[in-house]
């Protein structure tokens, strides 16, 4: 006789250590919006039934798989799998098909691949341990293509809440070898950054700080007067916002204000202008906010500062690449997201890049490096455009 749904998924969770239930719970919150703060402290057996009653019997084992395989629990994954698969051919054999998932969720058969995939990538990334190497021996060994700067600086700006902090935090992590949370992040209203804040990293305890220093920001908003206020953007980019300067979204900043720095050398200014972008929420971005975007993209083509975008929560954005990032340059959704940024913004595709940031993991996971570590060479490679053109005016003016 089959197997209850029921009894299935609860003998697979009971068979999780302590530390990998943790794991399951916090996938659970980020791929199936079943919220870590209902599941901490529930049994297997209440969470069993909450999988249950979000996604019917039919799916429900389909789900738990894939937030196993997201886990990296391969083989637990395979074993539901196999079990979900024989169900789903006894119901289509029965007639009864399945009608009960959503259509941009994930298909129910993770082993096969979504056939909602483009065949090709349309970016080629290399995803071996050999280039992750590579691309961080490129950002430690980088030295900004001008004397007088020993540090790239790249200024983080965009939404509330679309993750400034966590991509420095997320860089960070990567050259420290473990998740970390330098900067505050998250979406109580208590996490949000209020402060221009200026972080270096470190390659190590005892290392020396890596060639480049990240500007985090308070968010914009769309209504006059919250959020990061529009002239302060012209004053960091002009290198005249200390570190630890409190926003103030009413009034900015004065060049008699305390935080003010009257005279900014160059490697003050911002070298590299970074828009962090939320992929799962740019469809819904209001104009008032792709207007601030424009004007501070005028305001930075004015002062010759690089731009480039990183997309992130492409996780959120796209079911398929919740489960593999490596699908990121494969999900047809985030290709035409990143389509509508490059035409909403006027930013060429080559200056968008989708990342993934850690967010409840404890552990470093290859593919997310691989992503980021992308990004910020990207970074810094428009960094070296900044200075070559600065050095480029130099000659003309000579001239
Ligand atoms: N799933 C997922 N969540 C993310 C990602 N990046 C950030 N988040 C979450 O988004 C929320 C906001 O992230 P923050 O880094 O605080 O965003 P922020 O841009 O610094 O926000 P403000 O400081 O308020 O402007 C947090 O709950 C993060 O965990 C991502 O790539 N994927
Ligand atoms: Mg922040």
């Amino acid at each position: 006789m089959e197997e209850p749904v029921y009894d299935l998924i609860l003998a697979a969770l009971d068979d999780l250590s302590a530390d990998q239930i943790n794991r399951f719970k916090h996938k659970l919150s980020s791929l199936h919006k079943i919220g870590y703060g209902l599941t901490e402290r529930e049994s297997n057996a209440d969470i069993t039934v909450r999988i249950i009653r979000k996604f019917t019997k039919t799916h429900a084992i389909a789900r738990t798989a894939q937030v196993f395989r997201a886990i990296e629990l391969h083989d637990q994954a395979g074993d539901l799998d196999t079990e979900a698969n024989a169900r789903q051919g006894a119901s289509s054999a029965a007639g009864t098909g399945n009608t009960g998932g959503s259509a941009a969720g994930p298909s129910s058969t993770q082993t096969e691949e979504p056939r909602r995939l483009m065949a090709k990538p349309w970016r080629t990334v290399q995803w071996d341990p050999e280039k992750r190497e590579e691309l961080m021996d490129f950002i430690k060994n980088y030295k900004p293509a001008m004397d007088q700067v020993c540090q790239a600086r790249v200024l983080l700006i965009g939404t509330v809440g679309s993750g400034k902090s966590s991509f420095f935090n997320s860089i960070s992590s990567i050259f420290q070898g473990h998740v970390t949370h330098q900067a505050t992040s998250g979406s109580d209203s208590y996490k949000l950054t209020t402060q221009f804040r200026t972080y270096q990293v470190k390659a190590g305890r005892d290392r020396g700080p890596l060639p480049f220093i990240m500007c985090d920001t308070m968010g914009l908003e769309r209504v006059c007067g919250s959020g990061l206020h529009m002239e302060d953007i012209t004053s960091i980019l002009k290198g005249h916002v200390m570190d630890r300067y409190e926003f103030n979204s009413a009034v900015p900043l004065q060049p008699d204000s305390p935080g003010y720095r009257r005279s900014p050398a160059l490697g003050h200014r911002v070298h590299c202008l970074v828009y962090v972008l939320d992929a799962s929420r740019f469809s819904l971005m209001p104009n008032d906010i792709v207007m601030k975007l424009a004007t501070i993209r005028h305001k930075a083509n004015m002062m010759g500062v690089p731009q480039l975008v990183v997309m992130t929560k492409v996780d959120e954005a796209c079911p398929d690449v919740a489960v593999e990032l490596k699908y990121v340059y494969r999900s047809r959704y985030i290709k035409k997201t990143v389509e509508a940024v490059g035409e909403h913004l006027g930013v060429p595709l080559s200056c968008i890049v989708p990342v993934k940031c850690y967010t409840q993991e404890l552990d470093l996971e290859h593919s997310t490096d691989i992503l980021l570590l992308y990004a910020l060479q990207q970074a810094l490679r428009l960094a070296d455009s900044y200075y070559d053109n600065l050095s480029q005016e130099g000659d003309e003016d000579r001239e």
